[in-house]
């Protein structure tokens, strides 16, 4: 196992403490030895246990398991949605719903990695930037894990929902003036200047390898086969990589045959990775003042950027942008079709893939798989503003 630069290649020892390249700042990777897995694989296979985060405890950058903070993530359900199918005219559409894990979005898949990987490095403090899922998440495991927890929040830019839950669990809340890429450029300063607080944003290659877990779940719950497009929210962009690599290694051990086609959405107020991808270009340009009811995702410069645009490329996949009208419509429409409540982010995914649909760059006998990040109730405020909207106008009283 080691570290290794996406940008210029070189290895490092896993068990060094920066979080990008000394050498030329590009980001890192942890890298496994895939073929040793393979042979391990080969005698027992993965076994008939369900789907959770430490199943695929072979493909996790832990060393003592002793150190394993846990609340059980992972296992969400893989629900076939056919009356949303039939709307929108695909035959076989799937929605990954992560808002069943611990604190209701998909963070805690990596925060039960990084976390750990904090205790074994034995520091006393974590800390993260967030525009609240990833500060909630923290919160959490570093609760369990008897961590201090600093999270830096954009002022009155976090839902509710997520901002209750880091307060609950104990973190300390700093929010600042600005927004989500300006709490990250002050909390990586932080960091990087205190050695004892470690931090935990997906700039953290380990905490990246815990949502690889998406990737191995969908592909175990659909009978060990890969969707053609698996379709991801992108914010800082680090989620599509991550479970794009899962399915990559799935393929490299032979747990699988393909890598399916990855399809990033972004919010069209923060959408600096679509317009990349839709230009053919390697980089990207920050949108310097991001905007959207999608809170989740209103992040103008990803810091995974790169990384997204090589999940995207290398799997033959695209992008799309989607307007706050159609996020919205989206996220009523999987609720009232499937019973799925989604936050902003996670809808999404199905306002891209109507779109996509519509335009036939995703064809009706396509397999395709939404990745639902996080739950309705994370954005309260949101939900209630859209539905009562939407009875007001259909002449009902709230
Ligand atoms: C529900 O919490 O960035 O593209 O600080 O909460 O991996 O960033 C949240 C991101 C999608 C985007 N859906 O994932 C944070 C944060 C939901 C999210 C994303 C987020 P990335």
């Amino acid at each position: 196992m080691w570290l290794e630069c996406i940008e210029c290649g070189r290895k490092f020892d896993v068990g060094s403490r920066f979080y990008t390249c000394p050498e030329c700042g590009g980001l890192l990777e942890v890298e496994l030895d895939l073929e040793a897995i393979k042979k391990k694989l080969g005698d027992r296979g993965l076994g008939p246990e369900p789907p959770r985060v430490w199943k695929y405890r072979d493909f996790l950058p832990i060393f003592d398991d002793s150190k394993i903070v846990s609340l059980g993530e992972g296992g969400t359900p893989l629900i076939r949605c056919d009356r949303l199918s039939k709307e929108i005219g695909i035959e076989e559409l799937y929605v990954k719903f992560e808002g069943s894990n611990p604190t209701g979005s998909f963070k805690d898949r990596g925060m039960t990695v990084g976390v750990t990987r904090a205790l074994e490095l034995g520091v006393r403090s974590v800390a993260c930037a967030s525009t609240g899922n990833t500060s909630a998440s923290l919160a959490a495991y570093a609760a369990r894990a008897g961590l201090r927890c600093v999270v830096v929040l954009p002022k009155g830019k976090v839902a509710l929902g997520k901002l209750v839950q880091a307060l609950i669990y104990g973190a300390k809340v700093l929010a600042i003036e600005g927004n989500f890429d300006e709490a990250l450029a002050a909390v990586r300063q932080l960091c990087e200047k205190r050695g004892d607080i470690y931090l935990l944003n997906s700039l953290n290659p380990f905490r990246l390898q815990g949502q690889k877990s998406i990737g191995f779940e969908i592909a175990e719950q659909l009978g060990w086969r890969v969707p053609d497009k698996v379709v991801v929210p992108m914010g800082n962009c680090a989620n599509i990589w991550a479970i794009y690599k899962g399915f990559f290694e799935f393929k490299a051990v032979g747990v699988t045959k393909e890598v399916p086609e990855m399809v990033g959405i972004q919010a069209k107020g923060a959408s600096p990775i679509v317009k990349a991808i839709k230009r053919g270009l390697d980089t990207f340009e920050p949108v310097e003042k991001p905007e959207t009811i999608a809170t989740a995702i209103r992040i103008g410069n990803p810091v995974n950027g790169p990384k997204a645009i090589r999940a995207i490329r290398s799997s033959g996949g695209t992008a799309e942008s989607v307007s706050d009208a159609e996020i919205i419509k989206a996220q009523k429409l999987l609720a009232r079709l499937e019973g799925i409540g989604v936050e902003p982010a996670s809808a999404a995914t199905v306002a891209g893939l109507k779109k996509l649909a519509r335009r036939g760059e995703i064809a009706r006998d396509d397999c395709v798989v939404c990745v639902a990040t996080g739950h309705l109730l994370k954005d309260p405020e949101e939900a209630i503003k859209v539905a009562a909207a939407s009875r007001l106008m259909d002449g009902e009283v709230f």
